[in-house]
C-alpha cells in the first residue's frame, strides 16, 4: 500500500531537460513526465499560453502518468508555469496535487511565489551547474511544499524554510529572530544547526536582544543584508555570545525578512562550510529567501484568518442549528394532515396575479406542502412526507423577521415558480425534472437568515458572514446557500435523500447556481447572453440555455412582487425601504455614506422604483414573455406599476414641491386616492 501523499505534492518538471530528451535517469526519485507526455496538448497549452491548469485539463493517460510517479490517486491538481527571468520562456510547471480544491488564490499565491523565486533559478543557470540547480529548484520546491503543509503553524514553517536556507547556502548554523515591535526587541524564533538544542527545548527558552544592537539589530534597523566575511574584524560583532555557547563564529550573513510593512524580522546564517565565506551567490539566495519568509507568513496568518472564520461559523451554525429545532408535535401534525389541493387556499391560487401573501403565515407550511404534491415531486423523488414536514418547518424558522426578507418573501419567491410552472408547463420542456426540484427548493430557500442588509453592508461592516466570503463576492447569497445545506443536513430534513448520488450533486450544484444567481449583480452580468439565448431561440440539448433560464427563472420569482396589483405593489415597496432605511442608519452610526436609496434623508421612493422598474423588472419580464408568451400578463401588471408611480411621484411633488420623500407617504391616504382618481380620468 502507498503512503497516503500529504497535499499538496509537488513534482518538479523541468520543462527545459525533458524537452532535451534526458538520458540520465538514475536518480528514481526524479519524477518526470516523458517528452511525449510534456508535449502533449494541455502541456503544451501551459508552457505556450503560460496557462495554469487544473485536473480537468489534463487527459487521464497524463493523470495515469503522475498517480504512478506518486503512487498515489490524483483527485486534484493544480499545474501552474513558472516564467524565467531572463528570457520571454516557461522554466518549469509545478504541479501540486490533492488538496481537498484548489482556488484561485493558491494559483495567484503560487504564480506570486514563482515569481520571488525565478531570480534565484536563473542565478543558478548561468553558474551553469547542473547538479546545482537541480538540488536549488528541490529545496525551493520543498519549501513550497512546507508552505502548504504547515500552513496552521507559522513557526513550524520558518523552521522549515530555514533549514533549506542553511542547507542551500551551505552554513554551520541558522537563527531566525522576529521583531518585538512593541518592546523593540529581538525574539529569536528559529535555530537550525545548533548543536546539544532540541526541538522542546528550543521553544521554552526565549532569547531577546534589543532590537538596535548588534548584526542582527543592525540589519533590523537598516534592512539591508550585510555579509561579513570575518565576524570578529566586525565593529557590530558581539563577542560574549560565542564565549558563553563556546561556538566559534567565523563569518556571518545576516538579512532582513519584510512584510508590506516593513521588517518583521532577522534571519542570521553562520560560518560558511568548507569555503572561507558567504558567496554573492548565497546573498542571492537569501534575498529570495527574505522575500519568500515575508510572503509565507503572510499567506500563513491570512489561512489562520480565514480559517478561525470557518470554525467560528461552524459553531455558529451548529449553535443556530440548535436553536432551530422545530418541536416534533408540529412535526407531526404538518405530516398527518392531509395535502389539500392548492384551490384549497384560494379558488386563484394557480393565476398569475394571486398574491400569495395574502395566506395566513400558518397555513404557509401546508401550501408549500400542496405545491410539492401537485408538482408531482412528493412522488416522483420519494420524498418521506415527515421529512418535508420537517423540512419546510425548518426553512420557515430559518428566516429572521426583517421587515421584507423574510419567510413571507421565500413563500411567495416559491409561489411564483409554482406559477410558472403550471403556466408555462416548464418541466420536462424547458427544465429536467431535476432542475425543476432544485429550482423550487432553491426559492425556498435563497434568502435563508437574511439580516435585512446587504452585500456591501456586511463588507463595510466587516462582518462574519464578509470575513469568511468576501474574496469570492455574493456573500449573503454564498450564506443563504450554506444555511440550506446545513437544514438538508440536519437529522430528518433531508428531502434529497432518496435520489441517486449522481442526482444528489446535480441538485445541490443547481441549487447553489440558482441561489448564487439572486444576485442582482450577477443577473446583470449575464442579462445579454439570456437575451441572446431567447434570440436565438431556446435549445432544450443545450446545458448553457438550462442554466440561463434557470438563472432568468429565479430573478423573476424574487422580483415577482412587482408583478401583482398596485396596492400590494405599494405596500412591498413600504417594507422594503423600511428595511433599505434601516440598514442606511445603521451605516450613518458606523460614519459610512449610505447609498442614495438607503437614506431616509435623500431617497425619493416613487422615482427610485420608476428607475428599479425601467432598469431591472421591465427588462427581465419582457425577456420572460418573449419566450413564455403565456406569461403576459406579468408584464402588463410591471408596467401599470410604473405608471402609477410616476403618477404618484408628480402629484408628491406638486404638494410637497421641494420637501424629500419618506414613507410618511405610505400613511397619506389623501395622496392615495389623488393617485386612484388620476388612474380613472385615464381610463
Ligand atoms: N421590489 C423592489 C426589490 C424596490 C420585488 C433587494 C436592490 C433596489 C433598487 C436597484 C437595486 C435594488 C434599485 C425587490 C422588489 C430587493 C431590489 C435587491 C429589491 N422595489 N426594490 N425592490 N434589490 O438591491 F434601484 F433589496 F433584495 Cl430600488
Ligand atoms: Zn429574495
Amino acid at each position: 500500500m502507498p503512503t497516503p501523499m500529504p497535499w499538496p505534492a509537488l513534482l518538479d518538471y523541468s520543462v527545459e531537460d525533458t524537452w532535451r530528451e534526458q538520458s540520465d535517469r538514475d536518480d528514481p526519485t526524479d519524477s518526470r513526465l516523458g517528452l511525449n507526455q510534456i508535449q502533449s496538448n494541455s502541456f503544451r497549452t501551459a508552457i505556450q499560453e503560460k496557462r495554469s491548469l487544473s485536473l480537468e485539463d489534463i487527459n487521464q493517460d497524463q493523470v495515469s502518468v503522475i498517480e504512478s510517479s506518486l503512487e498515489t490517486e490524483v483527485v486534484s491538481l493544480l499545474c501552474c508555469p513558472v516564467p524565467s527571468i531572463q528570457e520571454d520562456r516557461v522554466a518549469m510547471l509545478v504541479c501540486l496535487v490533492n488538496k481537498e480544491s484548489f482556488c484561485e488564490e493558491d494559483e495567484h499565491f503560487l504564480n506570486e511565489t514563482f515569481r520571488c523565486l525565478s531570480p534565484l533559478l536563473s542565478r543558478a543557470r548561468a553558474y551553469d551547474e547542473e547538479r546545482r540547480l537541480r538540488e536549488e529548484c528541490q529545496s525551493l520546491l520543498t519549501v513550497a511544499r512546507n508552505l502548504f503543509t504547515h500552513l496552521d503553524d507559522v513557526t513550524l514553517l520558518l523552521r522549515e524554510i530555514m533549514a533549506q536556507a542553511r542547507h542551500l547556502t551551505k552554513a554551520e548554523r541558522c537563527s531566525l529572530f522576529l521583531l518585538d515591535k512593541e518592546r523593540n526587541e529581538l525574539v529569536a524564533k528559529v535555530f537550525d544547526g545548533h548543536v546539544a538544542e532540541d526541538g522542546t527545548e528550543q521553544a521554552s527558552v526565549e532569547v531577546r536582544i534589543p532590537a538596535n544592537q548588534g548584526i542582527a539589530g543592525h540589519v533590523a534597523t537598516s534592512g539591508e543584508l550585510l555579509n561579513i566575511h570575518d565576524a570578529y574584524a566586525h565593529p557590530l560583532f558581539y563577542r560574549k555570545m560565542d564565549e558563553t555557547t563556546g561556538f566559534k563564529t567565523r563569518n556571518i550573513l545576516c538579512f532582513p525578512i519584510k512584510d508590506d510593512q516593513g521588517v518583521i524580522g532577522v534571519a542570521e546564517l553562520c560560518n560558511k562550510i568548507n569555503e572561507r565565506c558567504f558567496s554573492f551567490f548565497d546573498e542571492e539566495i537569501a534575498k529570495a529567501f527574505a522575500i519568500y519568509c515575508g510572503i509565507s507568513i503572510m499567506h500563513s496568518l491570512m489561512w489562520k484568518k480565514v480559517r478561525d472564520a470557518q470554525h467560528r461559523s461552524r459553531l455558529s451554525n451548529e449553535l443556530m442549528m440548535y436553536h432551530m429545532q422545530v418541536s416534533p408535535e408540529d412535526v407531526t401534525k404538518l405530516s398527518e394532515t392531509e395535502i389539500p389541493s392548492t384551490e384549497h387556499f384560494s379558488e386563484d391560487f394557480m393565476r398569475l396575479n394571486f398574491i400569495p401573501r395574502t395566506i395566513t403565515e400558518n397555513d404557509t407550511s401546508l401550501a408549500v406542502m400542496a405545491m410539492f404534491q401537485d408538482l408531482g415531486m412528493i412522488h416522483r423523488w420519494r420524498i418521506p412526507m415527515v421529512t418535508l414536514a420537517k423540512f419546510v418547518l425548518m426553512v420557515k424558522k430559518g428566516y429572521r423577521d426583517p421587515p421584507y426578507h423574510n419567510w413571507m418573501h421565500a413563500f411567495s419567491v416559491g409561489h411564483f415558480s409554482y406559477l410558472m410552472h403550471k403556466a408555462v408547463g416548464l418541466m420536462g420542456k424547458y427544465l429536467s425534472e431535476l432542475e425543476s426540484l432544485a429550482l423550487f427548493i432553491a426559492c425556498l430557500c435563497h434568502d435563508l437568515d437574511h439580516r435585512g442588509t446587504n452585500n456591501n453592508f456586511q463588507v463595510a461592516s466587516k462582518s462574519d458572514l464578509a470575513a469568511l466570503y468576501c474574496s469570492e463576492g455574493s456573500v449573503m447569497e454564498r450564506h443563504h446557500f450554506a444555511q440550506a445545506m446545513a437544514i438538508l443536513n440536519t437529522d430528518g430534513c433531508n428531502i434529497l435523500e432518496n435520489l441517486s448520488r449522481k442526482e444528489y450533486t446535480q441538485c445541490l450544484d443547481c441549487m447553489r447556481d440558482v441561489i448564487l444567481a439572486t444576485d442582482l449583480a450577477h443577473h446583470l452580468r449575464i442579462i445579454e447572453d439570456i437575451e441572446t439565448m431567447v434570440k436565438d431561440g431556446y435549445d432544450f440539448q443545450n446545458q448553457r440555455h438550462h442554466q440561463l433560464l434557470l438563472c432568468l427563472l429565479i430573478t423573476c420569482c424574487d422580483l415577482s412582487d412587482q408583478t401583482k396589483d398596485w396596492k400590494s405593489s405599494k405596500k412591498i415597496a413600504e417594507l422594503i425601504y423600511s428595511e433599505f432605511f434601516s440598514q442606511g442608519d445603521l451605516e450613518k452610526a458606523m460614519g459610512v455614506r449610505p447609498s442614495e436609496m438607503m437614506d431616509r434623508e435623500k431617497a425619493c421612493i416613487p422615482e427610485l422604483q420608476i428607475g428599479f422598474i425601467e432598469n431591472i423588472v421591465h427588462p427581465t419580464y419582457k425577456i420572460l414573455v418573449s419566450l413564455f408568451p403565456e406569461v403576459e400578463s406579468t408584464l402588463t401588471a410591471v408596467e401599470m406599476n410604473r405608471l402609477f408611480w410616476e403618477r404618484m411621484r408628480d402629484v408628491y411633488k406638486r404638494r410637497y414641491s421641494n420637501s424629500t420623500s419618506s414613507l410618511d407617504m405610505f400613511e397619506d391616504e389623501t395622496l392615495e386616492q389623488e393617485v386612484l382618481a388620476l388612474s380613472c380620468e385615464s381610463d
